[in-house]
C-alpha cells in the first residue's frame, strides 16, 4: 500500500498575556477544519496550536496580577486547551513554549545560526512595543500630540537602548526576494504576499534576537544572561513539534510545515524573518504561509480598551459549538476580514443550517421512517433528473478540493450548499409526499435520492461540524469505516435495506431567550 502523504499545519501560538478571544478561536477552528478535511482525504496529518509564552509582555502582565510568570502562563494556557477542547478541535500537539523538548530545540537552532556566521555582539538603541513585541525603525512610528509615540501597529512603543545578539537579516534580502518570486503561493493570499514583496525591497536592517533587561525568555547558548527574543522562541515552536534536533524522532518527516496558518498582523514574522532564521540554520522552508483576515465585532477591531471582546466560550454556549464553527468559515471569506454580530450568526443559524439542512434531512428521514419501515429505501429506475442530482452531488467532492488549494474554507461550504439547494429543489419538485398512494416505488426512489445526498453532503461537512455531520450520518446508517473522502461518489452508495434509527433534529431553529441576546 502506498504510504499517504504527509501534511503538517499549523496554527500561530497564542500570547498568554490574557484569556482567548473569539480571533483566537476563528483562527483555532479554521485551521482544525483544515486539518480535518485533509485527514478525511487520506494525508496523514499532523496539526499543532499552542501558546507563546515568554516574552516582557507576559512577565509585565503576570506581575500586575502578582503571580510568577510560570504561575500565570500555566491558568491562561490551560484556559487555551480548554477552548481547543470546547471548539471541538483535533490538533495533535498543544505545544507551549515553557514544554521541556523547546529548549534544546531553540538552542540548536541558534547555534546553527551562529556556526553560519550569522549572529553577532551590538547594541540595541530603538524602539520596541511590548503590545506587539516587535521593534520599529524610527520612520515607522508616529508621534503624538501627547506625546506618545505609537509603533506601526498603532501600539505605544518604548525606547530601548541594551547590549543584544544581532541577527543577519540584511544579508537575506536577495534569498528572500528570489523565494518570493520562485515560490509565488509562498506568502498567500497574493495581497498579503505585495506588502511583504514591498517591504523586504525597501531594505532589511539586521535584527536584534536577544534581551538583557528582563529573564522571562528562553537563555541564549553560552551567555545566559540574555534571553532570545519572543519571536525567535515562538517561530521555533514550529521546529520543536517535529522532534527537532532528532531526525530519529517519529514526527521529523512532518517538517518542513505544509502550511502556517496566521492571523495578517503576524504576517511578516513568518515571511521574512522565520524564513531567514531557517536558510541560516540549513533547515527546510515551510511549503507556505497563509495570513487570515481579522474577525471583527460591528466592525470595529476588538481590544480591551474598546470593552468589545467577545468571549468564545460564551458564544459555543449561547449559539451550539457546531453552529459558531459553521458561522465563522461560511461567513467570512477566509484571508479577508469578516464581521462578527448576533444578527449575522442567527441569519445562518437559521437559513443555511436549520431551514435547507435540516430540514431537508428532517422531511426526508421522517419520510423514510413511515413509510418505509425505517430502512434506506429501495432505488428504481433513475430517470435523469435522479441522475442529474447524484452526478452533482458527485462531484461536490473535485470542487470542494479545488477550493482546498487556497484554503477557500468559505467557497468549499458554498459549493456544497449549493448541492444542498439542489437537493430542496429536487425534493420540492418530485412531491414523494404525494406518491404515497399513487406511485411507492417512485416515492421510494426520490427518497434514496434525497438521502443518498444528504450521505454525501454530510461526508463532506465533517470538517466544519463534526458532532452534528457525525449525528446525520448515524441517522442515515453510514457505518463508521465509510464517512471518508473515499466513500464519496458512487462507489460508496448507500444499501437499501439498512435499518436506521428513529429520526431526530440536528439544527434547532435560534429562537431568542427571554429578555434579549444571548452574547
Ligand atoms: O501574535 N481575528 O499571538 P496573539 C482573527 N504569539 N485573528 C486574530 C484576531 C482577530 N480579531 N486577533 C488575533 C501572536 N488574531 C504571537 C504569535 S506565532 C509563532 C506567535 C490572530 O495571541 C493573530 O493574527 O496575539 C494570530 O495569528 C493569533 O490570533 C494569535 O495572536
Amino acid at each position: 500500500m502506498a504510504t499517504a502523504p504527509k501534511f503538517y499545519l499549523t496554527t500561530a501560538i497564542h500570547y498568554t498575556n490574557g484569556p482567548p478571544h473569539i480571533g483566537h478561536a476563528y483562527e483555532m477552528v479554521a485551521s482544525d477544519a483544515i486539518a480535518r478535511f485533509k485527514r478525511l482525504d487520506g494525508y496523514d496529518v499532523f496539526a499543532m496550536t499552542g501558546t507563546d509564552e515568554h516574552g516582557q509582555k507576559v512577565q509585565r502582565t503576570a506581575a500586575q496580577n502578582g503571580q510568577s510568570p510560570k504561575e500565570f502562563v500555566d491558568g491562561i494556557a490551560g484556559r487555551f486547551q480548554e477552548m481547543e477542547q470546547r471548539l471541538g478541535c483535533s490538533f495533535d500537539r498543544f505545544i507551549r513554549t515553557t514544554d521541556a523538548d523547546h529548549l534544546p530545540s531553540t538552542q540548536e537552532l541558534w547555534r546553527r545560526m551562529e556556526d553560519n556566521g550569522d549572529i553577532y555582539l551590538s547594541k540595541y538603541a530603538g524602539w520596541y512595543s511590548i503590545r506587539d513585541e516587535a521593534f520599529y525603525a524610527d520612520e515607522e512610528t508616529t508621534l503624538l500630540a501627547d506625546g506618545t509615540r505609537l509603533g506601526g501597529q498603532g501600539t505605544p512603543v518604548e525606547w530601548v537602548e541594551e547590549e543584544s545578539y544581532f541577527f543577519r537579516l540584511k544579508a537575506y534580502q536577495e534569498r528572500l526576494l528570489k523565494l518570493y518570486d520562485e515560490v509565488p503561493d509562498f506568502v498567500s493570499p497574493p495581497t498579503r504576499r505585495n506588502e511583504i514583496v514591498s517591504f523586504v525591497k525597501s531594505g532589511l536592517e539586521d535584527l536584534s534576537i536577544s534581551r538583557t533587561t528582563f529573564d522571562w525568555g528562553l537563555p541564549v547558548p553560552g551567555d545566559p544572561k540574555h534571553v532570545m527574543y519572543v519571536w525567535v522562541d515562538a517561530l521555533n515552536n514550529y521546529v520543536t513539534g517535529t522532534g527537532f534536533p532528532d531526525p530519529q524522532n517519529p514526527r521529523a518527516h512532518y517538517w518542513p510545515a505544509d502550511v502556517h496558518i496566521i492571523g495578517k498582523d503576524i504576517v511578516r514574522f513568518h515571511t521574512v524573518y522565520w524564513p531567514a532564521f531557517l536558510m541560516s540554520a540549513g533547515l527546510p522552508l515551510p511549503r507556505r504561509v497563509f495570513g487570515h483576515g481579522f474577525l471583527l465585532s460591528k466592525g470595529e477591531k476588538m481590544s480591551k480598551s474598546l470593552g468589545n471582546v467577545v468571549d468564545p466560550f460564551g458564544l459555543a454556549d449561547a449559539y451550539g459549538v457546531d453552529q459558531l464553527r459553521y458561522f465563522f468559515l461560511r461567513e467570512v471569506s477566509f484571508g479577508q476580514d469578516g464581521n462578527y454580530s448576533h444578527e449575522a450568526i442567527v441569519g445562518r443559524i437559521n437559513a443555511d443550517l436549520a431551514n435547507d439542512l435540516g430540514n431537508l434531512a428532517q422531511r426526508s428521514l421522517s419520510m423514510i421512517a413511515k413509510n418505509c419501515e425505517g430502512r434506506v429505501p429501495p432505488c428504481g429506475v433513475l430517470t435523469e433528473a435522479d441522475q442529474a442530482m447524484l452526478a452533482l452531488a458527485d462531484a461536490a467532492l473535485g470542487k470542494a478540493r479545488e477550493a482546498m488549494t487556497d484554503f477557500a474554507l468559505h467557497v468549499v461550504l458554498s459549493e456544497i450548499w449549493a448541492v444542498v439547494a439542489e437537493a430542496n429543489r429536487y425534493f420540492a419538485v418530485n412531491e414523494p409526499w404525494r406518491l404515497s398512494k399513487t406511485d411507492p416505488e417512485r416515492r421510494d426512489t426520490v427518497l434514496y435520492v434525497t438521502a443518498e445526498v444528504l450521505r454525501q453532503v454530510a461526508i463532506l461537512v465533517q470538517p466544519v461540524m463534526p458532532s452534528s455531520m457525525a449525528k446525520l450520518l448515524d441517522l442515515l446508517g453510514v457505518p463508521a469505516e465509510k464517512r471518508d473522502f473515499a466513500a464519496l461518489g458512487e462507489g460508496g452508495r448507500l444499501t437499501s435495506g439498512t435499518a436506521l434509527p428513529a429520526p431526530s433534529g440536528i439544527f434547532p431553529r435560534y429562537v431568542e431567550p427571554e429578555g434579549g441576546e444571548a452574547a
